[in-house]
């Protein structure tokens, strides 16, 4: 995972002893190189690149790999904490909590939706899911055979009902039984379908989420970055999740989501199994990118 960036981070110090490293300037366009052939977009790695610099010019004299190498960690985890850390969903006080999934068809939304599930019902609370994805052919049985493995509640209606009837179902049920979390998941056709973003809206005015989080997968590399500005700018986002991150060997996509979108990532997701699912840590993506024991 995230090897791409690793590497070649590593590489800008390698040849170099705990002395001086590379000339400042030649550092940045190396920096940048790197991180644009990471999935980093041009301008972020521009903007990192040259943060970077301006920070090793405001030091006099020779600079060590480790000072270094604790300046690209702190930029990285700056930029992953810009939009704040993502709130733990476990301690919201508010009942039912209602969380709205979106995303492409086949970036992962239906096996998150059952793994996070899962980590709410370990961690002590009760869900019930919404099958509100009424237009895939066999959306509504993949998640009722999660269901039955997790032992989590759902409730569906047929196919081609009405997505959002299906939401206000399953909150009533939620409220009634006083349940604690309500998750909804929905239909994936491609992002710039108007009817999809007409679909997504309609259920977010009767659902009224409490969060709605947009699920991509890091296979796709940069476009998901693009997916999550059309659905920010369609739907309305509170939050990501990126998913499939045990595929990423870039590793550049998680800091060029969070800088372009300007929403926090809450969870990531790291293989086909329930418990593949973590809340996201930037200390957790810094110590992978870059290992602080090594080089000094
Ligand atoms: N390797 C890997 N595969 C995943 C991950 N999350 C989901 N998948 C797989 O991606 C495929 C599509 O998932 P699905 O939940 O049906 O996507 P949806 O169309 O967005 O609901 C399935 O084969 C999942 O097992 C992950 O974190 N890693
Ligand atoms: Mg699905």
């Amino acid at each position: 995972m995230f090897e791409g960036l690793a590497n070649r981070i590593s590489k800008l110090f390698s040849g170099s002893g705990d002395g001086e490293v590379v000339r400042k300037t030649e550092l940045r366009d190396r920096m940048f190189e790197a991180l644009v052939e990471s999935d980093v977009t041009v301008d972020l790695a521009e903007k990192i690149s040259d943060s970077i610099l301006k920070k090793t010019e405001k030091l006099k004299g020779k600079i060590s790999v480790n000072q270094m190498q604790i300046m690209i960690r702190r930029e990285l985890i700056e930029i992953l904490t810009a939009s704040g850390p993502a709130p733990d969903i476990l301690t919201v006080k508010k009942r039912p909590y209602i969380i709205l999934f979106l995303g492409v068809n086949g970036g992962g939304k239906t096996t998150t939706i059952a793994k996070l599930a899962s980590y709410i019902k370990k961690s002590g609370f009760r869900a019930v899911l919404s099958a509100s994805d009424t237009f895939r052919a066999g959306a509504i049985e993949q998640l009722s055979t999660w269901s039955s493995r997790t032992g989590i509640e759902i409730i569906k209606h047929e196919q081609g009902s009405d997505p959002s009837a299906v939401a206000f179902d399953a909150i009533n049920h939620a409220i009634a039984r006083k349940l604690d979390f309500v998750l909804i998941d929905t239909a994936g056709r491609m992002q710039n379908n108007k009817n999809l973003i007409e679909e997504m809206k309609k259920i977010k005015r009767v659902a009224k989420p409490d969060l709605t989080l947009l699920i991509l997968d890091a296979m796709i590399g940069q476009d998901a970055v693009e997916q999550g500005r059309t659905f920010l700018e369609h739907v309305g986002l509170d939050g990501l999740i990126v998913t499939k991150l045990d595929t990423d060997a870039r590793g550049g996509l998680l800091i060029s989501l969070v800088s372009e979108i300007g929403k926090p990532v809450y969870f990531v997701c790291t293989g086909q199994d329930l418990d593949d699912i973590m809340p996201f840590d930037p200390q957790w993506y810094a110590d992978k990118i870059l290992p602080l024991s090594s080089n000094t």
